[in-house]
């Protein structure tokens, strides 16, 4: 099933479609946006310069620096009187990211997002309960939108209050989810401390992202609840959820390419990278009105693959993202992401996916230390073998990334749960 029938276009009508909307937008900032249009003058280019999609790699790259350098609305096109709603990010230092939507813009959004649920297979039958936050962050309101547009009924209980969740999803008879994947597992985690399992739950499908989550992640949480687990994406400086969803083949994410256009690029030089190879993720806006983006570097590293899928989308497909490179660990020159040590992890069994990756330096080297959290039966085991057990998992994690690391084992239940995206990395390097 697909939501509109755009989604199978044909890959040159597509691409026709993309590079009339590319014009436009481009022109749309020149007219518009007074830093994007000197940007544009300093490297010497213009609209009348974009003559096929190729002509894209012409063009200045804007940053999450750009943003905040024209905080809050210096990026805006339009005035504050065709703005109909604010969303923020927070970032980690200073001021949050703020993008702002037209009432045009805000119908996309409802669009992208219908055509995310009905590609992880929800109908205007289900019932989704949306645990994503609602508010400045774009998740909870974002898929309310979606869910509206397709006809569902929406339970709006945003994130938190996890026992009222799991009691609102027995009594309303909740078939759809939507989550990050942390929320997911915290939620099964309580469900079993309160005896309730997947079987007294209706619960058939899970929209989960806004943070990375590996396939062994996946499986956890989709033998936990009981139902297949879609993975969407999507960041505030482009919309929010509803730039790219997998559908029911779980083999990539479809980027709704009559909206946003995807490139991938070497992070270092910012140079494209052929179709097939790892690189940063960057996105075009082709529709939006009130923040137009070009060239976004999301800082989200992925391989854009083209070829069709077995759902007939032709829409381009993203790798499910391994990570963000601001998340990147570089350890005595390795680059870390999580994701990677959450694959192991779980791979080996005895612990929960709950870990915590601190580092340190030490007399000028990168220590990595992986707190990882037992499960209860391995917890009451004998001391004995949780020394084994440590030595077995620090193995496991080294072969896996290649560099020597610290385990510390953690009780049951002692680190943080998570509501919203999960934080993983504590960096003592940055305070010594
Ligand atoms: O997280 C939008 C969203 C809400 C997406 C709900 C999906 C579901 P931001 O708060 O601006 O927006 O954060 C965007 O989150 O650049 C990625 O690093 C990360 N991210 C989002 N979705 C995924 C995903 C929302 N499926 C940033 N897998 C992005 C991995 C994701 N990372």
């Amino acid at each position: 099933m697909v939501w509109n029938d755009i989604e199978k276009m044909d890959r040159e009508q597509l691409n026709e479609l993309q590079l009339r909307r590319l014009q436009e937008t481009v022109r749309w900032v020149w007219d518009k946006v007074p830093p994007y249009r000197q940007r544009m003058e300093a490297e010497g280019i213009g609209p009348q310069d974009i003559k096929s999609l190729e002509d894209l790699a012409l063009l200045p790259m804007t940053t999450k620096d750009d943003l905040r350098d024209n905080y809050p609305f210096g990026l805006f096109a339009v005035g504050p009187e065709e703005i109909v709603r604010v969303h923020a990010s927070s970032g980690t230092t200073g001021k949050p990211t703020v993008v702002g939507y037209t009432q045009e813009d805000i119908q996309n959004w409802a669009e992208v997002m219908a055509r995310t649920l009905v590609c992880g297979g929800a109908t205007k039958n289900d019932v989704v309960q949306i645990a994503y936050g609602y508010g400045l962050f774009t998740g909870g309101l974002g898929v309310h939108y979606g869910a509206e547009r397709l006809g569902a009924t929406v339970i709006p209980t945003s994130a938190g209050h996890t026992r009222r969740q799991i009691m609102l999803m027995q009594d309303l008879k909740t078939t759809v989810l939507a989550c990050t994947p942390s929320y997911a597992l915290y939620l099964a985690e309580t469900m079993g401390e309160l005896g309730i399992s997947s079987r007294d739950l209706s619960l058939r499908l899970g929209f989960l992202g806004a943070e990375p989550w590996s396939d062994a992640m996946r499986k956890q949480i989709e033998a936990a609840l009981g139902i297949d687990a879609i993975d969407i994406y999507g960041l505030s400086e482009i919309m929010g959820p509803g730039v790219a969803s997998e559908c029911l083949a779980k083999d990539g994410l479809h980027v709704f390419e009559d909206h946003f256009i995807a490139e991938v690029v070497d992070p270092v030089t910012g140079k494209p990278v052929e179709d097939g190879l790892q690189g940063e993720l960057v996105f075009t806006t082709i529709t939006k009105k009130g923040l137009p983006m070009i060239r976004y570097r999301t800082r989200d590293i992925t391989i854009l693959n083209r070829e069709p899928c077995s759902c007939g989308r032709t829409h381009a497909r993203i790798r499910k993202v391994l990570g963000r490179t601001d998340d990147m660990l570089i350890i005595r020159g390795v680059n870390i992401f999580p994701s990677q040590i959450e694959e192991a992890l779980l791979a080996m069994g005895h612990t929960e996916p709950h870990y915590v990756l601190v580092v340190d330096r030490e007399r000028g080297l990168d220590e990595l230390e992986v707190w990882v959290e037992l499960t209860r039966e391995a917890f009451i085991d004998e001391v004995r073998r949780i020394e084994e057990l440590e030595r077995q998992i620090k193995r496991g994690i080294e072969e896996t990334l290649g560099i020597g690391v610290q385990v510390r084992l953690v009780e049951p239940k002692t680190i943080a749960r998570s509501e919203g995206k999960a934080k993983r990395i504590i960096d003592r390097r940055e305070i010594k």
